[in-house]
């Protein structure tokens, strides 16, 4: 550390500021890692080992100096390397800026993976975008949600290796050149009429104990000429630089996709100008490791997370015939051997396509390519005889409905030898819905892995309380094997045992406690229930139902004002799409109830509401360990998976959750009596669609429901504005689609059995700890080593 700050901070310790310290310690740190890196790196080569290709869009990490340090095994020492120059491993941590090259759940998912990737040891990296700005910094200013651009990036990454030796030339727009070989076969070239260069930058992942180590390589995209020195000469200095600005802006900035389909042609320059990187290198890699191209099945297993990178598909072909001479059935053979692909969300809207005309246009030699294999898919469905009309067009590639549009995810499930969802409700679903027909015509592709979720980040760097416990009550050996949690089994009702359970709770909501005074200014109370539904906010995940719900408890509340309550603190975080206008309208209503509810002394403190500001994954280990109650509260059938719900229960915390994604298996394991399940399951929100959403005779039926919804409709938390939400609760009553109206009293009385649960504290702290206790499945290990053997192939 110290030599850090000297030579290569360039400080004396007089001066050197936290900042400093930061950069100082953070690189030390990961010099205690380069060797092992190094090692892993050569072990693969002498190994030869089968690849693993993590390609996404989104890596959410969050930060990196305490994950580096807990995995290696030294973040007491350097506490006390640093305690001796007087500086605060705690108070460096904090200045971290947080990593957010994702957008929710997906990106998180992938980071998690990485971690248990290199955990069990597996030659794999991880493939994306080096984005100059990650997710959008949300400050609410009078309640309303504003986007500042963000800027992890300002004071350098000291966990990155730039690589400008490593360099992709990545085409654009041009045309194809076909000529006829000696054989008399056609071959295309395809010239490009723009070329970016992707440069790589890499991150070490280290695993659990610092054993083995992989590489995150994320692209940055520059200009083959960094300047038109001709322009600039005569004078034009700006537009001398135009070409450069044009092609960094590839790397510019993550789209906040979640609820704004990104249709620009932006986003597909991100997503082939990414996916051609990887596979060019991924391939030099394999040529320089076999010099085999047709071996690349044997030695390579590439992940598409979502459709973002399933353009790959079509670039993997263009490769092996175009550029490596393959024959086109053997290199169709190779591309799906390699390939797999997983679906994150059925919803319709959210399914990527793009035009057809756009991607004849940036992509021509693709669009030629995605016509054969279509010509030849159809074909074979045509010899199988399953050729009726609906069937053609409902597995085409091209959809023709409105506009020609490319189907990603059609093309991700053909050249893939495996799918999969990423819960068991969601991949059933997806056999019954988006893939319906395909899973008819190949039964066998469509597979489940349920999500999981690092235990080193989520439990033992995030709740070091409840951590100790764990290893003074079962062993530290725990860490090593999840599946070890099962032991607390044992303690669930020893009552020495249950009060330090819930002290290790309790000193984790003090410090959250003291992180909302900060941030809100909003005084709550440790001893209350702390209620959390922190996630994107979409209408789909009901945010609006915990509103309403917390609006009828306080009209409760003053209604009775001798009766007792169990205290509550609902805290809300998340961020809505720049553009996403009604998800924005949710987060000022949350904030005008919070406002009115905060400043009532007719509540007697009973009931206090915060919505915390800038969710990311650092604030997400502050508030999942102090939870005891997590709302996975979503409409059935339409949360994929979520793993925030993992994360929560892992921490203790009881779920009121819909039979809705991961849920439905959380439910399994931790038992009916440790969880309140409430709701519509997704059969019946489809009949209950199926009949109509108009849900007016249900709001009629419920008087609670009725009186919060005329508060709100009258203007009683926007004395402002009267009139904020007329529309929002019009919408809620004649087109409830997310059905929030029919859910909402199964949802209150749900509550109501928490609250009666919390009232008997001897029965929560044994359904916590049985929560943890019953949750090492949710383990990304786990879900990892299913990857490995039934997907990739690989020996773990
Ligand atoms: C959703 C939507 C909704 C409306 C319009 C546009 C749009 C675009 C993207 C998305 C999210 C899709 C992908 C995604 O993030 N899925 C999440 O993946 C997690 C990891 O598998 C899973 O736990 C979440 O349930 C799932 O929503």
């Amino acid at each position: 550390m110290q030599r850090r700050l000297t030579y290569t901070v360039g400080k004396d310790n007089a001066d050197a500021s936290p900042r400093d310290w930061f950069v100082a310690t953070a690189l030390a740190t990961r010099d205690r890692l380069v060797p092992s890196w190094l090692a892993s790196t050569k072990r693969n080569y002498r190994e030869d080992r089968r690849r693993v290709y993590y390609l996404s869009l989104e890596f959410l990490i969050g930060r990196l100096l305490i994950d580096t340090l807990t995995n290696l095994g030294l973040t007491e020492a350097m506490r006390d390397a640093l305690a001796e120059l007087g500086v605060d491993l705690d108070m460096l941590r904090a200045l971290e800026p947080d990593a957010a090259l994702g957008n929710g759940g997906l990106g998180r998912l992938a980071a998690c993976f990485m971690d248990s990737m290199a955990t069990l040891e597996i030659a794999a990296m991880g493939y994306g975008i080096r984005y100059d700005h990650g997710l959008f910094r949300q400050t609410l200013k009078d309640g309303w949600q504003h986007e500042y651009p963000e800027d992890w990036l300002s004071f350098g990454n000291s966990w990155q290796f730039p690589r400008p030796e490593i360099t992709y030339d990545v085409g654009f727009f041009g045309h194809i050149e076909s000529s006829r070989l000696a054989d008399g076969m056609l071959a295309h070239v395809w010239r490009p009429g723009e070329t970016i260069v992707a440069v790589a930058y890499d991150t070490p992942v280290v695993g659990w104990r610092g054993k083995h180590v992989n590489t995150l390589r994320l692209w940055s995209a520059r200009a083959p000429d960094a300047l038109r020195l001709d322009a600039f000469n005569q004078g034009d200095h700006v537009g001398a630089q135009s070409e450069q600005a044009r092609a960094e802006a590839i790397s510019k900035v993550l789209y906040p996709s979640d609820s704004t389909p990104a249709g620009q042609e932006l986003r597909l320059r991100q997503e082939y100008f990414f996916a051609s990187a990887s596979l060019q290198d991924l391939i030099r890699r394999h040529m320089r490791q076999t010099g085999d191209i047709r071996r690349l099945a044997d030695k390579v297993a590439i992940q598409l997370n979502d459709t973002h990178p399933a353009i790959g598909v079509a670039e993997l072909m263009r490769l092996l015939v175009d550029v490596h001479g393959v024959g086109w059935k053997e290199a169709w053979r190779i591309t799906q051997a390699t390939f797999s692909y997983t679906n994150h969300t059925l919803l319709p809207e959210a399914l990527e396509t793009w035009p057809v005309q756009l991607m004849e246009r940036l992509l021509p030699r693709h669009m030629q390519i995605i016509y054969l294999i279509n010509a030849m898919h159809l074909d074979l469905l045509r010899e199988k005889g399953a050729s009726d009309a609906a069937t053609l067009s409902s597995v085409s590639l091209i959809d023709e409905r409105n506009g020609r549009h490319v189907r990603m995810g059609h093309l991700a499930f053909l050249g893939s030898h495996k799918v999969n969802g990423v819960s068991a409700l969601h991949s059933a679903l997806v056999k019954e819905t988006v893939f319906k027909d395909f899973h008819r015509l190949y039964p066998d592709r469509i597979v489940n892995k349920t999500n999981g979720v690092t235990f080193r980040r989520w439990l033992l760097e995030a709740n070091p309380p409840l951590s100790r416990l764990l290893a003074d009550t079962i062993g530290a050996g725990v860490f090593d094997e999840p599946e070890r949690l099962i032991e607390l089994e044992k303690f669930a009702d020893d009552v020495e045992f249950q009060n330090r359970f819930a002290a290790a709770k309790r000193e984790n909501k003090a410090r959250l406690a003291t992180t909302v005074f900060e941030r809100v200014g909003v005084r709550v109370d440790p001893a209350a229930l702390f209620d959390a539904q922190i996630k994107r906010i979409h209408e789909y995940k009901r945010q609006l139902l915990n509103v309403l719900e917390a609006v009828a408890f306080y009209q409760d509340i003053i209604a009775q004002p001798a009766r007792e309550f169990a205290p509550r603190v609902k805290i809300f975080a998340g961020k809505a799409a720049a553009s996403y206008h009604q998800a924005k309208l949710i987060i000022k209503l949350a904030n005008d109830v919070a406002k009115v509810v905060n400043a009532d002394p007719a509540t007697r403190g009973l009931l206090k509401i915060v919505f915390l500001p800038n969710y990311n994954v650092s604030l997400a280990e502050t508030i999942i360990p102090a939870a005891d109650l997590s709302e996975q509260i979503s409409t059935a059938g339409m949360e994929a998976s979520g793993t925030g719900n993992m994360k929560f229960a892992l921490n203790g915390a009881l779920t009121i959750g819909t039979l809705d994604g991961a849920n439905v298996e959380i439910r399994e394991r931790v038992g009916d009596d440790n969880i309140f399940i409430f709701g519509l399951t997704a059969r019946e929100v489809e009949e209950c669609r199926a009949k109509g959403i108009d849900a007016r005779e249900t709001i009629a039926a419920s008087p609670r429901l009725a009186e919060a919804l005329r508060a709100i409709a009258g203007g009683v938390f926007s004395p402002d504005d009267p009139h904020r939400y007329a529309q929002l609760v019009d919408t809620l009553t004649y087109y409830d689609h997310f059905l929030v109206a029919k859910d909402f009293d199964a949802y209150w009385e749900a509550q109501r059995r928490v609250d009666a649960r919390w009232r008997d504290q001897k029965a929560w702290r044994r359904s916590s700890i049985l929560n943890t206790a019953r949750v090492a499945w949710f383990s990304s290990d786990r879900t990892i080593r299913e990857y490995a053997q039934e997907i990739w192939n690989v020996a773990v």
